[in-house]
């Protein structure tokens, strides 16, 4: 029998000096992660509205160092056009007051009604040429507050029914949406580059560009490549049941990896947008280990929500917990990057052999080398182990914290 209370080490104490945030670390929140009131499809909100500028002060006070916003996040829709710049100066002062930044904002083009079949790739011509007006407003916006990254998700870019939505045409318009942004972008010299954020379903029944693979691929038929990378949620790679670290991997190997949104999900299900950590933890773990060594520089962005049954202290409980959970990953990924035993079983499992390229000598010299495959001993290389197995438990070990 248990009554469900822990006693013997009750709940491990706080931080240890180390597992402290610093702005030096780039943790960034969303405006509306935080500030989510906790609807849903089935109940109203649990939390009261949240302010801006009270979500400045206080993300500055748990160590973030930026916040990133939808235009609709600072400036409601049905807000005055005589009323926007008090409200922009009155948000910029809290980030002049607290050092807090804005390295990334949005466009919301999901909330509203008007983008219920979606916005670039809306079948009605009118609520595609105002979306593309909306989304040039807030890239004014976004480079006033000095944001260097503009994310796109496609909120409702898709369908639930085949003939409702050709596709063909659907990319074409968002081709054409993408390439008059950028235009606009590189005309106006905003100094902002686009990251495109794939997710698979939810709220439509299915998304165009749902993975980002489906992104890597769309971005090389744009007319300025350059300027397009993605923006990788963990979740939403989960949501199809994907690889988040390989996922990952091959946008920083395309030199695409412009932002990412780190979050928690168990599985291929509803978007459960869990804090950072909860979820896929082994995941998680790869995740920060590619994140510190793969030459990622841009900011470690939370975009997750407090669950609903979470007050005031609950959600800040939530945020806190995003940036102990990274940074407990990162030390428990130093830890096993620096083991001399797992350098070892690095080698055992061959990795420095991946890093060899196959034919350094080209064609030629790859068909004239009877090492290659006539005297290749197939047989025997088919019969020795790869050593992985001994490889990943030490990994296990190290982000369990018996290493
Ligand atoms: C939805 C999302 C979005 C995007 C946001 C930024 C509301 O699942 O992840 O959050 O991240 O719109 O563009
Ligand atoms: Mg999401
Ligand atoms: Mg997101």
């Amino acid at each position: 029998m248990t009554d469900g209370i822990t006693r013997p080490a009750e709940h491990p104490a706080a931080p240890a000096g180390s597992l402290g945030p610093t702005p030096d670390d780039r943790f960034s929140f969303g405006l509306w992660t935080v500030g989510w009131q906790g609807r849903d499809p089935f109940g109203d909100a649990t939390r009261p509205p949240l302010d801006p500028v009270e979500t400045v002060e206080r993300l500055a006070a748990l160590g973030a160092y930026g916040v990133t916003l939808h235009d609709d996040d600072l400036l409601p829709p049905g807000t005055p056009e005589t009323g926007r710049p008090a409200r922009i100066e009155r948000f910029r002062a809290a980030l002049d007051r607290t050092g807090l930044v804005v390295p990334m904002a949005t466009v919301n083009l999901f909330t509203h009604p008007v983008f219920k079949d979606g916005a670039f790739t809306a079948n009605d011509l009118g609520v595609r040429r105002y979306a593309l007006r909306k989304t040039l407003r807030a890239l004014d916006l976004a480079a006033s507050l000095g944001a260097r990254t503009f994310v796109v998700w496609g909120g409702r870019e898709g369908a639930e029914s085949g003939a409702a939505k050709d596709v063909r045409l659907a990319l074409d318009r968002l081709k054409e949406a993408f390439d008059l942004l950028g235009e606009y972008v590189a005309e106006q010299g905003l100094g902002l580059r686009f990251a495109i954020e794939p997710k698979p379903n939810e709220p439509r029944g299915d998304l165009l560009l749902p993975t980002v693979g489906h992104a890597l691929a769309f971005i090389e038929r744009l007319e300025r490549p350059a300027l397009y990378g993605v923006n990788p949620e963990v979740g939403h790679e989960q949501m199809a049941g994907l690889n988040v670290p390989h996922a990952v991997a091959q946008a920083l190997w395309s030199g695409k990896l412009f932002h990412i949104d780190l979050n928690g999900q168990n599985g291929v299900k509803y978007d459960q947008d869990l804090r950072f950590g909860s979820g896929d933890l082994r995941s998680a773990f790869w995740l920060v280990d590619l994140l510190e060594t793969g030459g990622y520089d841009g900011p470690r962005h939370f975009d997750f929500k407090p669950p609903r049954t979470e007050d005031a202290d609950g959600v800040w409980a939530s945020a806190a917990g995003c940036m102990r959970n990274y940074l407990i990953l990162r030390e428990r990924s130093l830890a096993f990057r620096d083991d001399p035993r797992v350098r070892e079983a690095l080698r055992a499992a061959r990795l420095d052999e991946l890093a060899l390229a196959t034919a350094p000598g080209g064609l030629s010299e790859l068909l004239a080398d009877r090492t290659a495959f006539e005297e290749f001993d197939a047989r025997a290389a088919g019969e020795r182990g790869m050593a992985f197995e001994a490889l990943d438990q030490l990994a296990l070990d190290h982000l369990l914290g018996l290493r």
